[in-house]
């Protein structure tokens, strides 16, 4: 038996971690069972690697630094987490995956995808989302949400270039491959963003009972 594996992806404030609950209580409304993780972290060892991850400090950190340690923390997460809930037939809901990392490292830092895709491989085998969830937003909608909530971290503190490249990279991803990725207009309010998932809910079931 093998699970399903859903990631949700986006800028910062783009209402992911609203939403991962959202869909999670849809699930188990319906009698699944439902694993809710993020990334970075996801165990106590990924999640200490978040903390250095997330945290600003004096020290510059090196971009690929930054990306093996984003990878350092996920190697974490498939092998405590992740794997053994497919292996046990749930669903996996993981706010953000490595399209975050083409993202932000890639797209953000400019970091080359070849080498993304190199570590992607190494770390994960074969396994990717089954499905792939991208609220897509304005950066300056999602910026003026994430400085509402108080004090930034290290990527927050970015400027709007690095941030519309994220978005950039988001969307052609997502475009790229229509079957895996689904687009949701994070920009409409609550409800009508909660409504778009409803309506996955159904095929979503589907799937898991085969
Ligand atoms: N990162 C990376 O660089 N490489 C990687 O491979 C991975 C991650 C995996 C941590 O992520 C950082 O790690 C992230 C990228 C990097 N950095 N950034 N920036 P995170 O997921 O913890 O951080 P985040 O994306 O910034 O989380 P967030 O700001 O909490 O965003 P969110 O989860 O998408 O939004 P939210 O918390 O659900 O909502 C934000 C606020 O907006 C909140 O007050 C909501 O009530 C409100 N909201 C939500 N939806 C709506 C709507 N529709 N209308 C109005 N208001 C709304």
């Amino acid at each position: 038996m093998t699970g399903l594996f859903i990631t949700l992806e986006g800028p910062e404030g783009a209402g992911k971690s609203t939403n991962r609950e959202y869909l999670a209580e849809r699930l188990r409304a319906e009698g699944i069972e439902v694993l809710l993780t993020r990334e970075p972290g996801g165990t106590p060892l990924a999640e200490r690697i978040r903390e250095v991850l997330l945290t600003p400090g004096d020290e510059q950190m090196n971009p690929d630094t930054e990306l093996l340690l984003v990878f350092a923390a996920r190697a974490q997460h498939l092998a405590e987490v992740i794997r053994p809930a497919l292996a046990r037939g749930a669903v996996v809901i993981c706010d953000r995956f490595t399209d975050s990392t083409y993202a932000y490292q890639g797209g953000g830092r400019g970091l080359s995808l070849e080498r993304i895709a190199t570590l992607e491989t190494f770390v994960q085998g074969d396994l990717r989302p089954d499905l792939t969830l991208v609220f897509d937003l304005p950066v300056e909608v999602g910026m003026a949400r994430a400085t509402a909530r108080g004090r930034l971290d290290r990527f927050e503190l970015e400027t709007r270039v690095f941030f519309e490249a994220v978005r950039g990279a988001f969307l052609k991803r997502a475009e790229a491959d229509p079957a895996r990725y689904h687009l949701l207009d994070a920009a409409q309010p609550l409800t009508q963003v909660q409504q778009s998932i409803d309506a996955l809910v159904p095929k979503l079931v589907e799937r898991v009972r085969g």
